[in-house]
Formats: C-alpha cells, structure tokens, sequence
C-alpha cells in the first residue's frame, strides 16, 4: 500500500503491526483509564526496589519473547513447503525477520528474563534489603528497556535489520548496508547491553557487601552462586561487546575502516563478536543452572549432591567459557594449529558440564520426589540440554565442522542447549517465584499442560532440523526445492513450532487466571530451603527486620527440620537506600532519543537529548539521598 507520509509503498506486515499495536494501545489505556491505574503505572516507573525492578525486567523479556517468538512462527510458516510463498517473507523480509528473531530472543528476551529472577532472587537468598545501588539498577533496567523498544520501533517504520544476530562485517558496514535498518541493530543492542553491565556490577557488589551474618560464600545457594559467576562474565564479554559496537558505530558514522578497507579487516568483528558471544551462551545457562540446582534440591527434600564440586564446576565453564570462541570461526581459514587448539579447549567444556549433570542426577536419588511444575522444567531440561551437549561436541570436531557449518544442524544444536537451559529455566523459576514476586501461586494442572505441550513441541521442531541440515538445508535461507529430501523434516518443525506457541499460550492464559483469582499463598507454599522462603509473599520492602543468623548451607530447612525458628539478631547492617526515582526513567530513555537523533542525522534532537542526559547526571551528582535516611533520628524525628 502506498503510504504518503512513508514516502514509498509499506508492505502489508509493517500495516498490520501497526494496526494491531494500535488497537492494544487503545484496550490498554481503556483499562488503565477505567481502572484508575495511573498510580501504580508512576509506582513502577519510579521504583528502584529489587522485586519491582526484576518485575518489570521480567513483564517486558517476557513482551519481546512474544514478538520474537512470533518472528520464529512466521520463519517456520515461511520454511513449511518447498518453495513456499507465505504472506511476503520471502527474500529480504526473511533475512529481517530471523535477524530480529535471533536478536530480540538473545538480547531482549532470554538475558533480561534472567536479569529479572536474578533481582527478584538474589536479595533474599543472601538476606539482603535489597541490591547494593537500588538507583543503578533501575538505570539498569530502563536502558535495556529503552534499546529494546528503539530495537523494535524499526519494523514500524519498515526498517527492520537484516545482518543476522550476529551483525557481520562488512555487510553491517555502511559499506553494504548504508540505510538506518543496522543502526537499530547497533544502538538498540549498544543501549542495552550498557543496562546490562551495570547490573551486573550491582548483583556481584551485593553478592559481596550485603550477605547476612553467617552466609558464607560457601553456603550460599547454588542460583546466588550462579549469578555472581554469570556476572563476571557478563562484565567482561558484554564490555568486548560494547567496544566492537562502538567501532561498527564509527565505521558506519564516520567511514573508520576498523572492518573493511586496506588496513581493517571483517575477521576483525568476527573476534570481537564471539569473544562476546560464546560467553553469553554461558551467561544464558549458568544462571539456568542454578536456578534448577536450588530446584531439584527442594523438589527432591535432599541437600544437592556434591556442592562444591557444583561451584568449582561453574567457575571452570565460566573461565573456560573465553577460550573457545574460535569454533564460531573454523571456517574461516585461520590454520590446522589454531582449529586443533580451539577444538581441544571447546571439547573440555563438556567435562565440568557432565559433573553437573551426574550431580543433579544423584540429588534425586533416594529423594522424596514431588513432580510440581518447576520441578517438571527441570527434569525436562536435563535430558534436552544434554542432546544439544553431544551435537556440540561434534561440532567442535572442527575437520567435521566444515560440514556442519551454517546448515540447520547448527540452528537445531544450538537452540537445543539454549532453549533447554534458558527457556526451560525461566519458565521454571517464573511458576517457582511466581509467590514470592506476587503473594499468588500459578495453576499446577494448568502447568502441566504448558509444560508437555512446549516440551513435545520443542523436540519435534529441532529435532528434525539436525536432519534438515545434514540433507544440506543451509541456515538463513528462505526456500528449498520439491525433492531435496527435505520437506517432510522442515514440516514437521513447523508443526512442532506451532505446538510450542500453544504451550505459551496456556502459560499466558495461567498468568491470567492466577492474578485474577488472587488466592493469596503464605511465604513458603513449595516447603523451601533458603532464606527466601522465610519473606512474606510478596516479598516486602523492608524484607529481613530482624536479620537471620546463618549457620549451615539451606538455613531455613535445617531450621523447620528441629523445629525451631531461625536464630536472629538486633545487629545493624549496612542496608541499600532504595528510594523512588524519576531520573533513571528519564535518562535512559533520553539515551535512546539521542540515538534516534544520531541515525536519521538530525543533530539538533541528538544535541538536546544529550543535555538532558547531561542535566540528569548532574541532578543526581546533586542529589544526596542519604539525607532522607540519615536525616531522620533513630526515634524517627528529624535530627536536622
Ligand atoms: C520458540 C521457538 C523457536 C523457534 C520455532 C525458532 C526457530 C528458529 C529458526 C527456524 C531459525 C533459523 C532461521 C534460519 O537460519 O533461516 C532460528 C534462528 C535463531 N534463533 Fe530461534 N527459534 C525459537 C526460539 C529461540 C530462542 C528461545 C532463542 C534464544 C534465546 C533463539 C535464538 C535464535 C538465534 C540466535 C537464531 C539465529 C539467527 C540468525 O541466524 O541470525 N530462538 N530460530
Ligand atoms: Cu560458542
């Protein structure tokens, strides 16, 4: 349809999401109007507390998996026939749509969602108040929200990237790609990955400063353990990260040449990419890890087995984590040597890898099993996630590689391994802290059913695909031909793909009774293990009034198994200031304002958001919030 305000013909899917964004934007404000919930919409947009952050991180990692989601169901209605021709994803449409599929689920969806368990989580393992810079990690949150929607406002002005996830040089040079639609990719994920890392940096402060007396590192859960170690990672590799970012920008912006001309090289991205990107693979699973350790442990009513062979072992994966990132390069022509040492380094990830496995398989021997939701992802996850572990290690023979390499057995390895650790254990820890992040239990039968219908739909998309690809269907490409020998595999995908949509489906629908009924459940409805359990549900804001003494690994079941409540103590910690904040809010969506500004060359909006980015730094610098704490006697008079 030729649109004049576009100035050119917009494609009928660009339409259609406008239109449909529209009507949910009038249902929503209807709702909002009518149920008079502007007070708690300013509430969330001015919190710095943990639960509410991780809150929000959650309800919009949760969105963007929608819409990538819906991206993987339109590359698979596209992929269902030979030589299909559905709606318009053909061509160029298709290369946009599994750029943003593989982008928003990475990026914008599965780390988030993390995020968001992680801050939800990690406080109350630990007895802390809350994180250890409340207004950091609210900054945090607002600018992976802000790259995320400048991210997405592409397809609506019909300028969706279409580099891949993995934005390689020289196509997202301007060189090859001289419009706006790389941009989106390079700030939207530049913006966020920088809320990323700053959240990073709060979970490990707090995982050091603000333990209560007694949890040494050595008794904390193994979901703390796992987040500290995630943050270190992600401390480095999203930095490597933000730096190829930040030359792609100048080469795009300014005609650099870091990856292309006589003196830069495309290889060159290639590096920085992975050295970023096969850690975050880790970053994705380790924190899955934990988060199925803790519930295995509690579902099995036995202490984990092997605890510190568990932490060492995540600490290897983590450290071993940077050494492998030339498998993502085998092809490249880099030499035999440098293959062999890279083959050898990413064959020795399965070691730790396998402790893991044998570990959570001997906790539940000779457990008490109680088969609830949580428990089910995790009993689900260990068998999948161990089928992606084997095809990675025939990848990483790199002889063979050169096979395998960009063919739909890449594309079923790795959403093996990722869609086993990460997915599965976000929806695990979504129903386990569901209590404790809203006081309401979800539906167990409902559960059940989103459980069975995503994980039979997860195996019957991918595991076809290994085939799909050793018949030599190549990734990133949009139709194959009548007797290939590949249509039966790459229909049957498509089936369990749908499969998968329902399941999500049910989940939704889950989340909607569940907060309608509002059938509230007291503080430990799964029988619990550690310290989070002993918060009331929802988890209050002055959480751990008095602080719990801790004297053993799973404090809290030790406890209820004498009989007696946890010891405590009157002692005063230092505790994180959270106090409600418009700025963050402010600032990082400014952040992605001067962005827009920067893409389209209008410098003058890119200038005026950079002052007010500017101006919010400054108001903060001004700002002492200690005052309102400290200013207040201990008798709760003002002593100024
Ligand atoms: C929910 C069900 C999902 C389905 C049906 C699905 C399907 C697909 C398919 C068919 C492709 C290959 C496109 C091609 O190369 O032509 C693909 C690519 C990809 N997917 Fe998924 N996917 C799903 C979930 C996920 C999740 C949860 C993640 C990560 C958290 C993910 C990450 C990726 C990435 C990174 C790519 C590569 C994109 C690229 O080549 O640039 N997917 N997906
Ligand atoms: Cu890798």
């Amino acid at each position: 349809m030729y649109i004049p305000f576009f100035e050119k013909h917009v494609p009928s899917d660009v339409i259609a999401a406008w239109v449909s964004v529209i009507i949910i934007g009038i249902v929503l404000a209807t709702y909002v109007i009518k149920q008079n919930k502007w007070s708690v919409i300013w509430e969330y947009m001015r919190t710095t507390h943990h639960r509410k952050v991780g809150t929000l991180y959650m309800i919009f990692g949760f969105l963007f998996f929608l819409r990538a989601g819906v991206d993987a169901l339109l590359i698979r209605s596209q992929l269902a026939l030979p030589q299909n021709e559905f709606w318009l994803f053909q061509f160029q449409k298709y290369n946009e749509v599994f750029t943003t599929h593989g982008t928003m689920m990475i990026f914008f969806a599965a780390t988030p969602m993390l995020l968001g368990l992680m801050n939800v989580a990690v406080p109350l393992q630990i007895g802390a108040r809350d994180l250890a810079f409340p207004f950091l990690n609210a900054v945090g949150f607002w600018l992976f929200f802000a790259g995320g929607m400048l991210f997405n406002l592409a397809f609506f002005f019909d300028s969706a990237p279409a580099i891949g996830w993995t934005g390689y040089a020289p196509l997202s040079t301007s060189l090859f790609t001289p419009d706006v639609n790389s941009d989106y990719y390079v700030f939207g994920v530049q913006i966020s990955g920088l809320g990323t890392i700053f959240t990073a940096l709060n979970i490990i402060v707090t995982i050091f400063r603000h333990r209560a007396p007694g949890m040494k590192l050595m008794r904390m859960p193994l979901f703390t353990w796992a987040s500290l170690i995630t943050s270190f990672l992600i401390l480095v590799a999203f930095t490597v990260l933000a730096i190829g970012l930040y030359l792609l920008m100048f080469d795009r912006m300014f005609d650099t040449k870091f990856f292309n001309g006589p003196d830069g090289d495309p290889i060159f991205w290639q590096h920085l990419f992975w050295i970023f990107g096969h850690p975050e693979v880790y970053i994705l699973a380790l924190p899955a890890f934990g988060l199925f350790s803790d519930i295995i442990t509690t579902f099995s009513k036995k202490r984990i087995f092997g605890y510190p062979a568990m932490v060492i072992s995540i600490g290897t994966i983590a450290f071993l984590a940077f050494t492998v990132w030339v498998h993502h390069m085998f092809t490249v022509g880099l030499g035999p040597l440098v293959n062999t040492v890279f083959a050898l380094t990413t064959m020795a990830i399965a070691v730790p890898t396998g402790v893991k496995v044998f570990n959570w398989l001997f906790t539940m021997r000779g457990g008490v099993l109680r088969m609830t939701t949580p428990m089910l992802f995790s009993l689900g996850f260990i068998p999948s996630f161990v089928m992606g572990g084997v095809t990675g290690v025939m990848l990483s023979v790199s002889a063979a590689d050169f096979q395998f390499h960009d063919s739909h057995f890449v594309v079923a390895h790795f959403h093996y391994v990722i869609l086993a650790s990460t997915i599965l254990g976000i929806f695990a820890g979504i129903y386990y802290y569901f209590p404790k992040i809203t006081g309401y239990q979800l539906n167990e039968k409902l559960g059940k059913w989103h459980f069975w219908l995503f994980l039979i739909g997860y195996h019957l998309t991918f595991f076809p695909m290994h085939i799909t690809g050793m018949n030599g269907m190549p990734r990133r490409t949009f139709t194959y031909d009548v007797g290939e020998g590949l249509t039966a595999t790459n229909f049957i995908s498509t089936i369990g793909a749908f499969l998968m949509g329902i399941g999500v489906a049910v989940m939704f629908y889950n989340l909607f009774i569940t907060i309608r009924k509002k059938e509230r459940v007291g503080s430990d409805p799964w029988d619990g293990r550690t310290l989070e359990w002993t918060v009331a549900s929802p988890a209050p804001e002055d959480s751990f009034q008095p602080m719990p003494i801790v004297k053993e690994m799973d404090p809290y079941w030790y406890a209820k198994q004498r009989g007696e409540d946890l010891e405590t103590t009157d002692e005063k910690l230092a505790s994180p200031i959270s106090r409600d904040s418009i700025i963050p809010f402010i600032m990082a969506n400014l952040l992605a304002v001067l962005s827009f500004g920067l893409m389209y060359g209008w410098i003058w909006l890119a200038v005026l958001a950079g002052a007010g980015v500017f101006m919010c730094f400054i108001i903060r610098a001004f700002r002492d919030e200690r005052e309102q704490y400290y200013g207040k006697g201990e008798d709760g008079h003002e002593s100024v």
